[in-house]
């Protein structure tokens, strides 16, 4: 046996010993760079957590889709390879469909009443459902507000999306309603636009102001809209294979450190999302602030006659109701 097999075999042992017999590390994965909200609300969760724990359990972050785009995060949560993710909620209606219900476009009017129904009963209720897909929905976190950015022109009316290839989300929602909009959807993981923008098979995406001043899409996309069009809220979600394996006292620190991480989002989207839109024009990109909302919910309606009765048509109502 060589030498280094030995102290090889010396060091894993002695890290065995150092590291208590319930130790824990959690992988959490997310798309976005560790600069984002996203990258907030992860410190937030593994603070909390290795704090509760007094370090039994620890959180290894894996920003800027490490770990694969959100669809594939999400299947390895349903199989164990991952333990916890931070993900728009764009793919996981294809896991939840309940889920389809909050990513209707010009549903929900401001951030306030997006928190309150997400944080009460309704978006309770539709965390509750995770469960079925062998995942475990702990708490909402935040993305925000959807806007369009794009290659080839200023866009402010619905007309002008006409023939715009845009990526969405693998959100059937999302592609009827820029089906709609007569633009050209192209659904595709996050973890692809960067270079398809970049290489010009796709002239431009949606995403809220901090994915885009995060990743510096000034740099790819000359214009902007603030179109607003669908807020997207982030799911903080744990793997049931991980969470069977926790006690009661742990799963109750994993549910607080979710709360905390979704709390940090949403204080970082409110403190940053205005003077994101400067660093945007400041950036050179040409940014359309007003639009005729009216004009574009109008112009989207065809995906809420396409769908609205097939995914919890009763959740998508109570949402509707709760704003009136
Ligand atoms: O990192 O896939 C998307 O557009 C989502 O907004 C994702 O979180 C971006």
């Amino acid at each position: 046996m060589t030498r280094l097999t030995v102290s090889a075999m010396l060091l894993a042992g002695a890290a065995a010993i150092a590291m208590p017999a319930s130790a824990k590390n959690l992988n959490l994965g997310f798309t976005p760079p560790l600069d984002s909200h996203y990258g907030d609300a992860g410190r937030a969760f593994k603070e909390t957590i290795e704090t509760l724990s007094g370090g039994d359990i620890t959180v290894s972050i894996k920003p800027a889709g490490a770990l694969g785009g959100e669809r594939d995060v999400i299947e390895g949560l349903q199989i164990g390879t991952v333990e916890l993710t931070i993900s728009s909620t764009g793919p996981i209606g294809n896991f939840v469909p309940e889920v389809y219900a909050l990513d209707f476009p010009y549903l929900f009017n401001s951030y306030e009443s997006a928190h309150e129904i997400l944080d009460g009963p309704i978006g309770q209720e539709i965390l509750a459902r995770f469960d079925d897909a062998g995942l475990v929905g702990l708490a909402w976190s935040e993305n925000g507000f959807r806007h369009v950015t794009n290659s080839k022109r200023s866009i402010a009316k619905p007309e002008d999306m006409q023939g715009i290839k845009l990526r969405t989300m693998e959100n059937e929602v999302h592609i009827a309603a820029f089906k709609a909009l007569g633009a050209a959807p192209t659904p595709m993981s996050w973890t692809e636009v960067l270079t398809a923008l970049q290489q010009g098979t796709i002239d431009g995406q949606e995403n809220p102001e901090q994915i885009i001043t995060v990743n510096k899409m000034w740099e790819i996309q000359k214009y902007a809209t603030l179109t607003g069009h669908a807020y997207s809220p982030a799911a903080v979600v744990m793997s049931k294979i991980h969470w069977d394996g926790l006690s009661e006292e742990e799963q109750g620190w994993i549910r607080q450190a979710a709360q905390a991480a979704a709390d940090a989002a949403r204080a970082t989207v409110a403190a940053k999302e205005q003077a994101g839109v400067e660093e945007m024009r400041a950036n050179g990109m040409d940014v359309v602030t007003e639009i005729d909302k009216g004009a574009w919910a109008s112009a989207v309606q065809p995906a809420y006659d396409e769908y609205a009765d097939k995914y919890s048509p009763e959740l998508l109502q109570r949402i509707r109701d709760a704003q009136k």
